[in-house]
């Protein structure tokens, strides 16, 4: 299976599963990753993912081998981003959260697919590496969106142009991910963590998910209105209820992440 998937109590782990091309990108890994996304979308007892990657790296981007420019001439890169980007909004969009476990090199398409999810972990072994200069293309996967936010123009600006690898402690450092973690503890944090969300308030934190990615192009006035607006709706959930409830009986609330 190129793609793998374990269901854990309140949670799934989706694993790319190439270990020897670096768990490099190909139309079949695309539409397994799509299907195991719409399957977990789908679970109302799914509510967190964890992604991660097989073997020594994460994501080496796109399969360069089924790309290459043959006497016919170059590949449709059009109608392949048109496939992927699919993708990439699918995993933003998603109304639960996001943890990619960064395991070893993330480069291209690898790198960006990982900066789509919510909560970037890397093992401190792991780099993050904007590729596509060293082959003559654009960032891509959301990346020339992305990088500058998270880190700046000046960074975002280096970062595509030279293709350098850029370890997970500096991407810590600089806020393109959220930490850089002992190759040895990566995975035990990232089920801990993917098991804490599991039980926190899935809807709220959809909803916030949807409000920071509005505030990228909203007035400061659009975005007062929009959170009156999700916070009415996360106000009317059980989970605010039940979480107003535990804090004045003092103890520990019970999150269903239903409506
Ligand atoms: O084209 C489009 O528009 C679609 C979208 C494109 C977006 C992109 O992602 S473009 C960027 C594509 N990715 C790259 O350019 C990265 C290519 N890989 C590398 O530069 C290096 O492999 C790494 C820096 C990531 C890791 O280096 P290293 O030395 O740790 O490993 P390695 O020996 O290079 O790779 C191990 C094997 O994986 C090797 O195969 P072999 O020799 O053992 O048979 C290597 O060829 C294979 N591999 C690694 N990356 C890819 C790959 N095979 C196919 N495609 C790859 N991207």
């Amino acid at each position: 299976m190129i793609v793998l998937v374990e269901k854990h109590p309140g949670y799934w782990k989706i694993i790319l599963n190439r270990p020897d091309r670096l768990n490099a990108l190909n139309i079949e890994m695309h539409a397994a990753l799509m299907a195991a996304l719409a399957e977990a979308d789908a679970d109302p007892d799914c509510r967190a993912l964890l992604v991660t990657g097989a073997g020594r790296g994460f994501c080496a981007g796109q399969d360069l081998g089924d790309v290459a420019v043959t006497k016919d001439g170059p590949p449709d890169l059009k109608d392949l981003l048109d496939r992927y980007n699919g993708l990439v909004r699918k995993l933003r969009g998603l109304a639960m959260p996001v943890v990619c476990a960064v395991n070893g090199v993330a480069a291209g398409a690898g790198a960006n697919l990982a900066l789509a999810c919510d909560i970037v972990l890397a093992a401190k072994s792991a780099s993050f590496i904007q590729a596509f200069g060293r082959i003559g293309l654009i960032p891509d996967f959301g990346g020339t969106w992305v990088l500058p936010r998270l880190v700046g123009m000046a960074r975002a600006r280096a970062l595509a142009i030279l293709a350098e690898p850029l370890p997970a402690e500096r991407a810590a450092e600089w806020g393109l991910i959220w930490r850089a973690i002992d190759d040895d503890r990566l995975m035990e944090e990232a089920h801990a963590l993917a098991t804490r969300l599991a039980k926190q308030a899935t809807i709220g934190i959809a909803l916030a998910k949807r409000a920071l990615d509005a505030a990228e192009t909203n007035t400061f006035d659009a975005q007062l209105d929009l959170e009156r607006d999700l916070q009415d709706e996360a106000g009317h959930t059980p989970d605010y209820a039940e979480g107003v409830r535990a804090f004045l009986e003092k103890r520990a609330p019970h999150f269903t992440g239903r409506r």
